[in-house]
């Protein structure tokens, strides 16, 4: 492990481990609210990766993994330059969503607004039993402005956001999990740990694997079914006549590879 690239004032602290590449959320002092700076560098990281790089975890070490937009910066701004703010974090998160590796987010605490839509546009979520859930944008008189109304109902409905925007309501990590929010629910202090276990694991498929899970599939799920049918024979010939496919065939018909067991 290399030591955190970082100051006081970076708001994302960056470490390799490996193959993965850490992001440390690091305003703990504001419970990781989201300023301009904290998004911009998240927007410089995943616009300049390093081609090794084949897995990222996104986690916090501190006791929130955030409070959502950092409310301080909003009283400032007029309209134009509001639809503008709103549209730069459109354009970060959709980096992290539609980039080239799977992002795994390592949730405890706080995950609130800005900090629900960041854990949205991430691939895997994997929550602490203190990750709690919330949208109280309807409470501040706003509304969410980082694709949360895009990314959002896609995990848990319409009715489900409308609720928690409309009434405050919260969600628990169990409850979390149970509606899929989280995929994952890991004993206190666990999430970093098996974040990290993911990312291995994921940086092993083949490269055409997650380009197709992360390019592919939301497209292919959104589709009318008759390009969807479409598009899913394309991508699965792409990825089944690729050298890596072929060798991996091989393997298993040739007993090298593992066969699949429940994981309990
Ligand atoms: C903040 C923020 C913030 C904390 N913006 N400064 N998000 C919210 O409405 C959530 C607001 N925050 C909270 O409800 C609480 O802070 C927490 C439950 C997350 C944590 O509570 P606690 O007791 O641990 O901390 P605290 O004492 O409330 O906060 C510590 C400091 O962080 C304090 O500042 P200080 O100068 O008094 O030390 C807080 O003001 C500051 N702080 N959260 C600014 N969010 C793209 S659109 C997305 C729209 C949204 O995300 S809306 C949701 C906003």
């Amino acid at each position: 492990m290399t030591a955190a690239s970082s100051t006081s004032a970076t708001p994302v602290l960056v470490r390799r481990e490996g193959r993965i590449l850490v992001l440390t959320l690091n305003r703990p002092e504001k419970r990781n609210a989201m300023n301009d700076l904290l998004v911009r560098e998240l927007d410089r990281i995943f616009s300049t990766l390093e081609p090794d790089v084949a897995a990222l975890v996104i986690n916090s070490e501190s006791e929130h993994f955030s409070a959502g937009l950092d409310l301080s910066e909003l009283t400032t701004r007029d309209l134009p330059e509001s639809i503008m703010h709103s549209r730069s974090w459109h354009a970060t998160f959709e980096k992290i969503q539609f980039g080239r590796v799977p992002v795994i987010a390592a949730l405890k605490g706080a995950v609130i607004g800005g900090g629900l839509e960041l854990a949205a546009a991430c691939h895997l979520r994997v929550a602490e039993p203190t990750a709690y859930y919330a949208l109280p944008e309807g409470q501040r008189g706003i509304f969410v402005g980082g694709g949360g109304s895009v990314r959002l109902p896609r995990l848990i409905g319409v009715s489900r956001m409308m609720d928690m925007m409309m009434t405050g309501r919260t969600y628990s990590a169990g409850e979390g999990l149970a509606l899929g929010i989280s995929q994952y629910l890991v004993g206190a202090g666990e999430a970093f740990a098996k974040a990290m276990e993911l990312a291995n694991k994921v940086s092993g498929n083949a490269a055409m694997t997650n380009f197709a899970l992360i390019h592919a599939l939301p497209r292919i799920a959104e589709a009318d079914p008759a390009t969807g049918y479409v598009m899913e024979s394309l991508m699965a010939s792409a990825a089944s006549t690729n050298p890596e496919a072929q060798k991996r065939l091989s393997d298993f018909l040739e007993k090298r590879a593992g066969k699949i067991v429940p994981q309990g």
